[in-house]
């Protein structure tokens, strides 16, 4: 029999190749001495730094999947879940940062764009230089993307873009803007457009005081009457199924990120636990504490290894978009249970943002909602199971 790592259960770590792991601790390497002590303080004052997207660039941490040749590092879906999960140890707001530039903007320009477009936008991005965003919710158009109301009216050049989107990661200090719009010229389809910052009739303004998700910037996007040329378009993908296309892959690091957060949360409260004393003797040798512990590690372990399955079925392109709604939803859930109860666990310090787990606690509840929320995700299953839409 071999030995066991309470802190790496099933051995992940042996499962993985050494490219992956060499980047995995890369990433953990910047992000705990690079990000951890800046995050109290921007989460406190609401203060997303772009620098971080230059450093981020530097370390090849953005569009770790996109080819080289576009200023990628060409590494596969693994390696993504992994600094996704290094990331968002430290705050689901970092980890949104980056997953958002990597996954809804450098990906939908990678398999959707003009080799133009590809040139011209995925070097800067991945270096962080320009910062990317990606608008598909609307004010009555969340769970439901389908009932947008933005639109994209043929012009004599291009379109005309009119709309607002609602809750977006990045855009007040985005470059650069996919946008999904339904466009006349296309029979009323859903198409993908690249805005710019500058461009007239366009803004992005700041969404103020949000309780969770703190340290990363959020807007809206106003398009008043936008004009942009033909060269804006995405040209290879028509409908609902291109910001899925994104969603698959962010849903899909997103399992893997919560779990970082998990893992603090878990660390954080045994080592409360071993060195705080009530009743003569650390909290961590009474049995409630131990369950709580034991619950924790169990979770993170299969839901680690659950992510891992569908990052080599994804880099098999073999995953299912079901496989993604499994561990996006149940890694979501299961994080913010854990940091529910590592709040509990270190009893009133549990409540100052000097023990880190109430912020990862509040960041959690966006990333259950953001992404398709957990009960949206139920459904997806629900219907897959049972051929049954149950949406509407
Ligand atoms: P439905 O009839 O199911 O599908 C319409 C078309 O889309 C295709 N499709 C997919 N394609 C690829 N991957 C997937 N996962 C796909 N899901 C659907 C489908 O095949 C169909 O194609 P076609 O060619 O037949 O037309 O559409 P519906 O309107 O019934 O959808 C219902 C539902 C609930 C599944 C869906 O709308 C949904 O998932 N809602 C959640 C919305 C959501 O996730 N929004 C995310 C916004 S972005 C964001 O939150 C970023 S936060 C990031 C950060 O900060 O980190
Ligand atoms: P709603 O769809 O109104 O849902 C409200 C509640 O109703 C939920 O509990 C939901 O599960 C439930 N519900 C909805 N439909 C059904 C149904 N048919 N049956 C049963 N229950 C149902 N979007 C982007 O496009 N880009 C971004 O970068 C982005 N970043 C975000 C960042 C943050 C901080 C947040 C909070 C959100 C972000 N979003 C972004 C938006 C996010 O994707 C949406 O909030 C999410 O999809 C849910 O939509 P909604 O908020 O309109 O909620």
């Amino acid at each position: 029999l071999g030995g066991f790592d309470w802190e790496d259960p099933f051995r992940l770590a042996d499962q993985l190749s050494e490219d992956e792991r060499m980047i995995a601790d890369a990433a953990r390497a910047y992000a705990q001495e690079k990000l951890q002590p800046r995050v109290t303080q921007a989460f406190q004052t609401e203060h997303t730094d772009p620098e971080i997207f230059r450093e981020m660039g530097e370390m090849g941490l953005l569009g770790t999947t996109i080819p080289e040749q576009y200023g990628g590092i060409g590494a596969g879906y693994v390696t993504y879940g992994l600094v996704a999960r290094e990331v968002e140890r430290v705050d689901s707001g970092y980890r949104s940062m980056m997953s958002v530039q990597s996954s809804l903007v450098m990906y939908p320009i990678y398999a959707y764009g003009s080799e133009e477009q590809r040139m011209k936008y995925l070097p800067k991005l991945a270096s962080g230089e320009w910062i990317g965003c990606f608008g598909l919710t609307e004010p009555d158009a969340g769970s439901d993307p389908a009932s947008m109301k933005t639109r994209a009216v043929k012009t004599e050049g291009g379109y005309r873009l009119t709309g607002t989107k609602m809750w977006i990661s990045n855009a007040p200090i985005a470059d650069v803007f996919v946008v999904w719009a339904k466009s006349d010229a296309h029979d009323g389809k859903i198409r993908g457009f690249v805005l710019e910052k500058g461009m007239k009739g366009l803004s992005a303004p700041k969404i103020e005081n949000k309780m969770s998700l703190r340290a990363s910037i959020t807007g809206e996007i106003v398009m008043d009457g936008v004009e942009v040329g033909e060269e804006a378009l995405l040209p290879h993908v028509s409908g609902l199924k291109g910001p899925f296309g994104c969603l698959n892959r962010a849903r899909y690091g997103i399992s893997w990120g919560v779990m970082g957060a998990a893992e603090a949360c878990w660390h954080g409260a045994r080592q409360y636990g071993l060195d705080r004393k009530q009743f003569n003797r650390p909290l961590a040798q009474t049995q409630l504490f131990q369950l709580k512990l034991a619950n924790m590690q169990t979770e993170i372990a299969l839901g680690l290894q659950a992510s891992l399955r569908v990052g080599r079925l994804m880099d098999e392109a073999n995953a299912a978009p079901e496989m993604i709604s499994i561990v996006k939803r149940n890694n979501c859930g299961k994080a913010l249970e854990i940091a529910r109860h590592a709040r509990d666990m270190h009893g009133g310090n549990g409540i100052s943002l000097e023990f880190q787990v109430i912020r990862h606690m509040v960041n959690l509840e966006t990333v259950n909602t953001y992404e398709g929320t957990h009960d949206v995700h139920a459904l997806i299953l629900g219907r897959a199971q049972t051929g049954l839409q149950a949406f509407f």
